[in-house]
């Protein structure tokens, strides 16, 4: 039986080299980025069976992704279009540094997920599967996406599959109005919802501290558990009535994109080992840390790195 699965789209990641405009580079790093598989590769890392579900062309650039995927133990399971006739998402992501902040182009519109159906892919291994987890990002990108995700939350629910959703919001795709509403037809079929304090603000509506909007979440929607991230004022969950805080755990910062996916990644697989809610976000939290410390959108880790950040040993290890 798989532990977690995850749905949503994996794009090329195309970054200039550090210190380099896109408008001149001759060089990009190539890399797969997509925040349901970025999940799902950190989880697998931690030792969770983990498997992604999604649509690719059958072209090289589709199978490249599976195969990056693939390398770190992720099992993808694609339905796959026409390789002449659809595309692989891409983005372009171009490094900031004082005072020039990090930039990101799509260049996603029509990409094979974009007509995905629910009955081309694997809804067995969904309602089979511990936990099922997606983001707000996959029903921006079309209806389709957007009714699949639907389709995919309610099968997980009917089968007592955990489910949970990262709200993921993103400017570039859709406005806080259309985001909300569509957010909040999702909400009755999600069990822990992770929201960034501002997301829950801005698009949400929400106001007050973590705590007021977990607690405020948890009440309309009935979320079992709401954890609300502060970026490096650490994060809060709330739990069967019970408030858990967790700190950040420092790092020096390579490469912040990947850092929500990569706490995510840790917490899920915690309690998949059966970890409590506190264990659970220090999981999160130091998966979240060494994501920070390398390039790429994937939290390349193993679980002895996690423990000793958890314990607080670093150093050289010789
Ligand atoms: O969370 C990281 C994601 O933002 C990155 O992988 C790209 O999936 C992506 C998106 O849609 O922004």
């Amino acid at each position: 039986m798989t532990d977690l699965v995850t749905f949503g789209e994996t794009m090329l990641r195309l970054s200039p080299p550090r210190g380099e405009r896109l408008e001149t580079t001759r060089e990009f790093t190539v890399q797969a980025g997509g925040a349901e598989s970025n999940v799902a590769v950190g989880a697998a890392r931690l030792g969770a069976d983990a498997r992604w579900l999604s649509k690719l062309p059958d072209s090289p650039l589709g199978r490249r992704i599976v195969t990056e995927l693939r390398s770190h133990g992720v099992t993808p399971s694609v339905a796959w279009a026409d390789g002449d006739e659809s595309r692989v998402g891409t983005y372009y992501l171009e490094h900031g540094g004082e005072p020039r902040g990090t930039n990101v182009i799509y260049d996603r519109a029509d990409a094979a997920i974009t007509t995905v159906e629910p009955d081309e892919l694997p809804t067995d291994a969904v309602a089979a599967a511990d936990w099922f987890h997606t983001t707000g990002i996959t029903p921006a990108l079309s209806e389709a996406t957007a009714e699949t995700t639907a389709a995919l939350l309610r099968t997980a629910g009917e089968a007592g599959t955990t489910r949970s959703f990262d709200l993921n919001y993103r400017a570039k795709l859709w406005d806080p109005e259309t985001a909300r509403a569509a957010y909040e037809d999702l909400f009755e079929h999600v069990d822990t919802l992770f929201v960034p304090r501002r997301d829950a603000r801005e698009v949400l509506d929400r106001e007050g501290g973590a705590v007021e909007i977990a607690h405020g979440l948890a009440t309309e929607f009935g979320f079992d558990t709401v954890v609300v991230t502060r970026g490096l004022e650490g994060a809060v969950a709330l739990h069967d009535g019970s408030v858990y805080e967790q700190d950040v755990y420092e790092a020096e910062t390579f490469d912040a994109i990947g850092t929500g996916d990569a706490f995510v990644a840790g917490f899920v697989a915690e309690r998949l080992r059966g970890g409590d809610l506190p264990a659970a976000l220090r999981w999160g939290s130091a998966t979240a840390a060494l994501k920070r410390t390398t390039d790429g959108d994937l939290a390349v880790t193993t679980r002895a790195e996690v423990r000793d950040v958890i314990d607080g040993e670093g150093g050289i290890d010789r």
